[in-house]
């Protein structure tokens, strides 16, 4: 009888013991010498607890808001392309495993899911769509639309990616999308009209990326964004106070402090690092959300505690997702709602609000 999971880091030795190598290669690999894809990790550990007792924490409310919506608990999930290297059901599972757990999903644009596959196979879930802004504006139009039509609430802007971080093990793989499998979101889309071709199936990403990727995009084109939607704008992929400041005077809703699951610049900070710089400089103007390195319940905690509304999770829900479909995910997200749940009664909390900055301490201000 094989012994149960219970915890993240079970997830992932599972994928790595079964993923075929094109697959797990892809989906672990950070940028270059990986320093920040394990300080990501490393750096949670630095940020000590300091716990408050004697407070009533008989009554706990995990739940929370983001862009308005009420979460169950503030851990969603991020957006991951080719989820159906690690399960057939792919992105529809994991959409159906956040419906469960009532927490939002975020689509990738390069999914083996369609958004009307979304939203049709969770259609209670909510959810994000995350973007490119293509050279051909056009296609962008067209995902939008759909994206809208499909019942998506808010769409998250990648612009951390001009092009993508050199990935070692890609490079030695070759690394394709497996010729059973299609970039389902450009099934429908109308290249005809913008006289570019689409990426060819089974390309390799980067050439996927030259194709359609705009390597020069500038903060103009946020308007762009925000003159053919309606939908709120979240960034994500800062991670800077400046940059951060000019998301809030762009009227974004929200920013995504990432550095990509460290796949694209390495040697950047881990994202937990840089979070205390950016919640002060947005000074609640929009929502922040934090993602990167986020295994542990307590790394939930302290995410929340220096000022995040809530994490994402990446890698993890894609090992999930290979142990069992739907199934596996929502049992990951059990796993990091119990341990959140922990952490906030330990720490004397009865809900989020309850989450202080003073319930940490930097590793660095111990003598
Ligand atoms: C990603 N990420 C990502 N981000 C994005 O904007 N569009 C995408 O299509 C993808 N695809 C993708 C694939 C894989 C395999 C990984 C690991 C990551 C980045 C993702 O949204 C998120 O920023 C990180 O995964 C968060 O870090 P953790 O949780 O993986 O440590
Ligand atoms: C990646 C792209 C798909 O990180 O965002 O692989």
């Amino acid at each position: 009888m094989a012994e149960p999971l219970v915890c993240v880091d079970d997830f992932e030795r599972f994928a790595f013991q079964v993923l075929p190598r094109n697959a797990l290669d892809y989906y672990r690999s950070g940028a270059d010498n990986q320093s920040t894809l394990k300080d990501n990790v490393a750096a949670f550990k630095r940020w000590k607890l300091a716990p408050r007792v004697l407070r009533d924490v008989s009554s706990l409310d995990l739940s929370t808001t983001i862009l308005g919506h009420k979460i169950s608990f503030p851990v969603c999930v991020a957006a991951t392309a080719m989820q159906r290297m690690a399960h057939p059901d792919g992105e529809v599972a994991t959409a159906q495993a956040a419906q469960a757990m009532g927490t939002a999903f975020t689509l990738s644009t390069i999914a083996t899911s369609s958004l009307e596959e979304i939203a049709q196979g969770a259609p209670r879930v909510l959810r994000f769509f995350q973007l490119y802004i293509y050279k051909d504006r056009d296609i962008t139009r067209q995902l939008v639309r759909r994206a809208e039509k499909a019942g998506f609430s808010a769409l998250c802007l990648t612009v951390d990616t001009p092009f993508f971080g050199k990935r070692l093990a890609d490079n030695r793989n070759k690394f394709k999308l497996p010729p059973h499998l299609k970039l389902a979101n450009f099934e429908g889309l109308d290249f005809k009209s913008s006289g570019m071709s689409s990426a060819k199936e089974g390309s390799g990403l980067n050439e996927y990326a030259a194709s359609l990727f705009d390597p020069s995009l500038t903060w103009k084109d946020i308007d762009f964004l925000k003159s053919i939607t309606n939908l709120p704008i979240v960034l994500k992929g800062i991670l800077t106070a400046e940059d951060a400041r000019l998301a809030v005077d762009a009227g974004v809703a929200g920013i995504i402090v990432s550095n990509h699951g460290a796949r694209q610049l390495d040697t950047v900070p881990a994202t937990i690092d840089v979070l205390p710089e950016i919640v002060a400089a947005v000074k609640d103007r929009c929502e922040v959300y934090l993602d990167g390195g986020v295994r542990l319940g307590t790394d939930v905690f302290k995410a929340l505690a220096l000022g995040a509304k809530a994490v994402f999770i990446g890698r993890p829900a894609l090992y999930a997702l290979t142990y069992n479909g739907a199934k596996g995910v929502e049992s990951l997200l059990q796993i990091l709602q119990q341990e959140f749940a922990s952490a906030m009664a330990l720490s004397g909390c009865a809900s989020v609000l309850d989450i202080q900055p003073c319930m940490l301490r930097h590793q660095t201000t111990f003598p």
